[in-house]
């Protein structure tokens, strides 16, 4: 089992980025600050197949994780950026048990799943299928996102999923899909990323929440999240430099 996989399953606390920047210099920053994993955004940034390859490559150079957040549920997404070398999958809006186990089954090799066998970066372009073969289903993390309502009202079914590594919550869009966005709407998501949190401890998974800063990570590991996607590169950056223009701005 790889490392990156026995800390998330076993609830280690895992602190990881979204990489949203196209380039490889910005996973190379990223990858020198210390962060247990990379997830890589192919569904809220403009990177593609091939550039996903690359992303891969690039972290692992620095031996740190990469996951990559796939644009949808298509399983010939998943495949590829399993076949590029990712350390595992986050699927969006995952809102039934059904769609939970085509994820599954998309990610792991039979007997489990139904994942196609090629001779890809991952398996050494082939010259190592069969211990790629035996290692990838006990080695790749799967995470799924539960942020619709829907979601939410099928949760106790979801995370019975078995395969399912992480039940990562989106705060964004659960917020927008259950109408409680804003400090109004505070009350209602927080209860909402408890319950999705309990059901999931009690199923015996992983829980993982989006945050855009580390002020409340220690509050939401408080209830047992352990997996902490911390904002994106772009993030950092835009709130880094407007704090340091600032600070200029005031010496
Ligand atoms: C959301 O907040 O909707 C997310 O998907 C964050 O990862
Ligand atoms: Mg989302």
């Amino acid at each position: 089992m790889s490392d990156f996989r026995k800390k998330c399953i076993s609830c280690e606390r895992v602190i990881g980025t979204f990489a949203a920047i196209p380039n490889p210099v910005a996973i190379e920053v990223a990858a020198a600050a210390g962060l247990d994993f990379l997830c890589i955004d192919a569904e809220h940034s403009q990177i593609d197949r091939e550039l996903v390859e690359n992303l891969v490559r690039a972290a692992d150079v620095h031996r740190v994780p990469a996951m990559v957040r796939v644009p949808g549920h298509a399983p010939e997404w998943i495949q590829t950026v399993l076949d590029a070398g990712a350390a595992g999958v986050l699927v969006p809006r995952v809102s039934t048990a059904a769609q939970a186990r085509a994820a599954v089954a998309a990610t792991r090799y039979p007997p489990i799943g139904e994942r196609g066998v090629g001779p890809g970066r991952a398996s050494g372009y082939g010259y190592r299928i069969p211990d790629y073969l035996a290692s990838a289903n006990e080695s790749l993390v799967l995470s799924i996102q539960i942020e619709t309502a829907e979601g939410l009202a099928n949760v106790d079914e979801i995370v019975a999923v078995e395969g399912v590594d992480v039940i990562f919550i989106g705060p964004g869009d659960l917020s927008v899909s259950i109408n409680a966005m804003g400090p109004p709407g505070a009350e209602k998501l927080n209860a909402a990323i408890i319950t999705i949190a309990d059901a999931a401890r009690k199923a015996g998974k992983a829980v993982g929440i989006f945050r855009p800063s580390a002020d409340d990570v220690g509050r939401w590991a408080g209830v047992g999240i352990t997996f902490f996607m911390l904002a994106s590169d772009t993030m950092f950056l835009g709130a880094s430099l407007a704090a340091g223009v600032a600070a200029a701005h005031n010496a």
